[in-house]
């Protein structure tokens, strides 16, 4: 079984590019950059202290104040690169035929860094890959949902007067960040902008937040998917409905225990979704963060469901299918 998941094609959609920094990395990059990680927090000590900490997240919260220092040594387009490229060879050793990759561009220009240093790293990488092993992707811009509707709407004019949606280098946005208290009709007028522009829109709902998060999403951001989504399980009403519009959600199950968002990962509605029709993918979220890339998240979830062959086989088909990559693309995969 484990050597039919490892063969299995796979598309990977829910995956933030900053969250596949390992601690070797980090540190490494912090040294060639001169950062300085913060002194008064012992887990930065040393690799292996840092690796301690990330067993022991207590929520999204206490998970994202990791994962913005840790970006924080990114510098140059060449680092970015790195990570990407890293992340693609990790992917591809996976059997990752196509990733759909998140970046955080304003998590990177509130510290100075200019958006099209982060855009030309990933690029640079994206061709690389697609060269070396035949792996495509796509590029989801994200906002974060801490910060306002206006600097959203800046950071997506910003990519739009370059010219990046229409030319096809970033393909849709999304929006993540701490759910709880954001909730996405405050983005309503960058994702109305998106629909009309059409451009692919999807955005973090029901993780932490409960259902409505997800209804408001799709009805007043008019998302095509939803990443986590987990919750959609406690509304029986919006499951039948996102089951009939094959709305793909982009869960992470290694991810929802990490930030406790279940306990483990037997508790997750996997066989609730297969049962109603719903239709989802399997992604590793922020791998480095996390304990596990997607093939450790496939392992986990045929741990605790004992799947069979043809199941994984319905849920590959349905990421392939969910995909936003071209048709002929699809075809090929599937
Ligand atoms: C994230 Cl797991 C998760 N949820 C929300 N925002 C995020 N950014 C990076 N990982
Ligand atoms: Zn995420």
């Amino acid at each position: 079984m484990r050597q039919f998941l490892k063969e299995l094609p796979k598309c990977e959609h829910h995956l933030h590019i900053e969250g596949s920094l390992s601690p070797e990395l980090l540190f490494q990059l912090a040294a060639t950059n001169r950062i300085k990680l913060p002194h008064d927090n012992s887990a930065f000590a040393s690799i292996s202290t840092l690796e301690a900490r990330y067993e022991h997240f207590t929520s999204l919260d206490d998970f994202l104040h990791f994962y913005y220092i840790g970006m924080s040594v990114l510098i140059t387009s060449s680092d970015f690169e790195s990570l990407a490229y890293d992340y693609f060879t990790r992917a591809h050793k996976d059997g990752v035929h196509h990733a759909e990759i998140f970046f955080d561009p304003q998590a990177h220009t509130d510290r100075g860094i200019a958006y099209n240093t982060v855009v030309t790293g990933l690029v640079a990488a994206q061709q690389r890959a697609e060269k070396d092993y035949g792996l495509t992707s796509k590029l989801i811009l994200c906002f974060l949902r801490h910060m306002t509707a206006d600097d959203a709407l800046g950071t997506y004019k910003a990519a739009s007067s370059l010219g990046h949606f229409s030319d096809g280098t970033v393909v849709g946005i999304g929006l993540d960040s701490s759910e709880v208290g954001n909730p996405p009709e405050i983005f309503r007028e960058v994702y109305a902008a998106a629909s009309e522009a059409g451009i692919r829109r999807t955005a973090h709902a029901g993780e932490e937040g409960d259902p409505t998060y997800i209804e408001r999403a799709l009805d007043i951001c008019n998302v095509e998917r939803i990443d986590h989504g987990i919750r959609l399980a406690e509304d029986g009403a919006l499951l039948k409905r996102v089951a009939k519009d094959k709305t793909l959600l982009t869960v992470c199950p290694l991810s929802n225990v990490r930030l406790r968002c279940v306990s483990k990962v037997a508790d997750l509605p996997i066989r609730k979704f297969l049962d109603s029709g719903v239709r989802f993918s399997i992604n590793s979220d922020d791998p480095a963060y996390f304990g596990g890339y997607i093939l450790d998240n496939f392992y986990a979830v045929q741990e605790a469901f004992g799947l069979s062959m043809e199941e994984w086989k319905y849920i590959a088909d349905g990421a392939i299918k969910g995909s936003w990559c071209d048709e002929e693309r699809k075809t090929f995969l599937l």
